[in-house]
C-alpha cells in the first residue's frame, strides 16, 4: 500500500536528477550559469590563469545564484570556427576538474564530442549538454556508459549555416518529433529516460517567426514528460525584435525567460546570472502562492 508519504516522496524525487552525486531539484526552475571557455591571444587554455579566471566567474555565478555552471570549449555561433578535439579537451578539462573539486555545483559539458564527454564525466562533470543531441560519432555510446543527466537539444543544420534558411513544415511538430526520436534512440541503447532533458534549441537553424512559435507552444515540450531547458541570453531573436546589439539585451532575456518558465521550463541557461535568479524567484514567489 502506498501511503500519501510515499506517494509525495515518489513526486518530489521525480523532480530532482542526480548529477554525478550532486541533485538538482527541479521542483522550482534554476539557472544555469555559461561559462565560456574560449582562451585569450596567447594560450589555448589548460594555463593556469585561463583556470584560475574561470574558477572565479564560476565561483561568482553560483553565488548569484546559479544551480549549473555550463563549461563550453567550442563556439556554437552562426558562423564560428570549428575545434579540433585536442583543443576543445585543453581548455575544458582543467576547468570541469577545478570546478569540481572547489566547489559545491553541478557541472555540464557543453560539447558534442564523444571524447570531450567522455573525459569531462572523468574529470568530474554531472551533466552534458549538447546542441547535438548525440548525433556525433560515438557520442551516444558515450552516453550509455556514464550515468549522468544528458540534455538534448534541437538544432536544424550546423552552427556555420544554419540561419540561412531554416524551413520547417510546423516548427513546434517537427521540433517535437526530433526530440522523440532523439529520446527513443537514447532508450534503445540503454540511456535510463530519468536522465534525458530536452530543449528546443533557439537560435539554432530557427527564424525569428520559428523561435517565437517554439516559445508560445513551450508547453507542448511537456508531453515529452522530461525536464525541458531553454537558452535565449542575449540571443540574436532579441535583437531582431528591440533592435539592440548583444551588451543590451538583458531585459529581453529576462522577460523571455519568465515566459519560458510559465510555459514550463524547468532551467534557463543565461549569462546574467544575479538578475535572472532575481526574476526567478519573483516568478516562483507568484505561482507558489494560495
Ligand atoms: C544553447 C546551448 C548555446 C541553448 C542549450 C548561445 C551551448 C549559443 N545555446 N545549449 N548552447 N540550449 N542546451 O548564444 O539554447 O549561448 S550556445
Amino acid at each position: 500500500m502506498d501511503t500519501w508519504e510515499n506517494l509525495l516522496a515518489n513526486i518530489s524525487s521525480s523532480m530532482i536528477l542526480d548529477c554525478a552525486g550532486r541533485s538538482l531539484d527541479l521542483s522550482s526552475p534554476k539557472i544555469m550559469g555559461i561559462l565560456n571557455v574560449t582562451p585569450d591571444s596567447f594560450s589555448d587554455g589548460g594555463n593556469f590563469l585561463d583556470v584560475e579566471n574561470a574558477l572565479r566567474q564560476a565561483e561568482r555565478m553560483m553565488r548569484e545564484g546559479a544551480t549549473v555552471i555550463d563549461v563550453g570549449g567550442e563556439s556554437t555561433r552562426p558562423g564560428a570556427q570549428a575545434v579540433s578535439v585536442q583543443q576543445e579537451l585543453d581548455r575544458v578539462v582543467p576547468v570541469v576538474e577545478a570546478i569540481v573539486q572547489n566547489l559545491d555545483i553541478v557541472v555540464s559539458i557543453d560539447t558534442s564530442k564523444a571524447v570531450v564527454m567522455r573525459e569531462a564525466v572523468v574529470a568530474g562533470a554531472g551533466m552534458i549538454n549538447d546542441v547535438r543531441a548525440l548525433r556525433e560519432p560515438g557520442a551516444l555510446e558515450v552516453a550509455a556508459n556514464c550515468d549522468i543527466p544528458i540534455c538534448l537539444m534541437h538544432m536544424q543544420g550546423e552552427p556555420r549555416s544554419m540561419q540561412s534558411n531554416p524551413q520547417y513544415l510546423d516548427v513546434v511538430d517537427d521540433v517535437f518529433e526530433f526530440l522523440e526520436e532523439r529520446i527513443e534512440d537514447c532508450f534503445k541503447i540503454g540511456v535510463n529516460r530519468k536522465r534525458l532533458l530536452v530543449d528546443p534549441g533557439f537560435g539554432f537553424g530557427k527564424s525569428l517567426a520559428h523561435n517565437l512559435s517554439l516559445l508560445k507552444h513551450l508547453d507542448v515540450f511537456s508531453r515529452l514528460e522530461l525536464p525541458v531547458l531553454v537558452g535565449v541570453s542575449r540571443k540574436s531573436m532579441i535583437g531582431a525584435m528591440l533592435n539592440v546589439d548583444v551588451h543590451e539585451r538583458l531585459y529581453g532575456s529576462i522577460a523571455l525567460a519568465v515566459m519560458a518558465c510559465q510555459k514550463g521550463a524547468n532551467i534557463i541557461r543565461c549569462h546574467d546570472v544575479s538578475e535572472h535568479a532575481q526574476a526567478l524567484r519573483i516568478y516562483h514567489a507568484v505561482v507558489s502562492a494560495q
